[in-house]
C-alpha cells in the first residue's frame, strides 16, 4: 500500500565546488522525485544524512517542477524564511532536517490554498547549518503586477501577504523546534541576488 502525498517532490543536491571556475549550473543536480510516503522514506534511508555531508554541500527538497533557484519562474518573485545554528556540535541537524522535510512533504507549514511554499532547503557550511523554506511571495507587490497584487498571484493585499508569510514562517519556526527568542528571518530573493546592494531591507522576523 502507498500512502500518496499531497504533491510531487524531488531532492536535489549541491556538491561542494571542486576548484575554481565550478559554476552554480554544473554543481546543482536533481537526484530523484517521490510521491508517497513510502517512497520518501525508501529515499531517506538510503542517502547520506546531513551532518555527513562535506562543507558547502546543500539539499533542496522542492515541489517537482520547480528548480530550487531564484531564476526559476515560481520563485523569481518570493523569498525564504531561514535560521543559521552556528553551533553545530549541539544541534541535531539530521533530526531537524527530516522534521522539516515530514512537514513540507505533510503540507503542515501552509494552509491549503495559501500556495507559498515551494520548497525546504538545508545548507551545510564552514561555520553553521542554514535551514531554509522557500516562498513564492516576499509580500510586497511584485514589479508590473498592478495595484494590491502580491507575487502570491492570489490578489492579496500587502498586509494580506505579509499575514500568510508570517504565519508560514511561524510554523517553520516551530518545525525547528526554537526557542521563542531565536530570531527566523525573511529575505526576498532579489535582496540575496543583489546582497552588495545599499538598498534598505525591511526584514520580517520572528
Ligand atoms: P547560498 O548557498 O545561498 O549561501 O549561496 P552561502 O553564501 O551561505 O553559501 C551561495 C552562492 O551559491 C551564491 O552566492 C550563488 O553564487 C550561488 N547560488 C545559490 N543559490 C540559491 C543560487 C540560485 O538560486 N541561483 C544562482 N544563479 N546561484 C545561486
Amino acid at each position: 500500500v502507498k500512502h500518496p502525498l499531497m504533491n510531487k517532490w524531488t531532492l536535489w543536491f549541491t556538491k561542494p565546488p571542486t576548484g575554481k571556475g565550478d559554476n552554480w549550473n554544473e554543481l546543482l543536480k536533481e537526484v530523484i522525485s517521490f510521491d508517497s510516503v513510502e517512497e520518501f522514506w525508501g529515499i531517506y534511508n538510503n542517502i547520506t544524512p546531513a551532518s555527513e555531508l562535506a562543507q558547502k554541500s546543500d539539499y533542496h527538497l522542492f515541489k517537482s517542477g520547480v528548480r530550487p533557484e531564484w531564476e526559476d519562474p515560481q520563485n523569481k518573485h518570493g523569498g525564504k524564511w531561514a535560521f543559521q545554528f552556528k553551533d553545530k556540535k549541539a544541534v541535531n541537524i539530521d533530526n531537524l532536517w527530516l522534521h522539516v522535510m515530514l512537514a513540507a512533504i505533510g503540507e503542515t507549514l501552509e494552509d491549503a490554498d495559501d500556495g507559498e511554499v515551494m520548497g525546504v532547503v538545508v545548507n551545510v557550511r564552514k561555520g553553521f547549518y542554514r535551514v531554509g523554506l522557500w516562498t513564492k511571495s516576499t509580500g510586497k507587490p511584485f514589479p508590473g503586477g498592478g495595484e494590491g497584487a502580491t507575487a502570491g498571484g492570489k490578489g492579496r493585499t500587502p498586509e494580506q501577504g505579509r499575514e500568510v508569510l508570517t504565519r508560514v514562517g511561524t510554523r517553520f519556526k516551530e518545525a525547528l523546534m526554537l526557542k521563542d527568542n531565536d530570531a527566523v528571518e525573511f529575505s526576498g530573493h532579489t535582496d540575496s541576488a543583489h546582497s552588495g546592494s545599499t538598498r534598505a531591507k525591511a526584514k520580517l522576523t520572528i
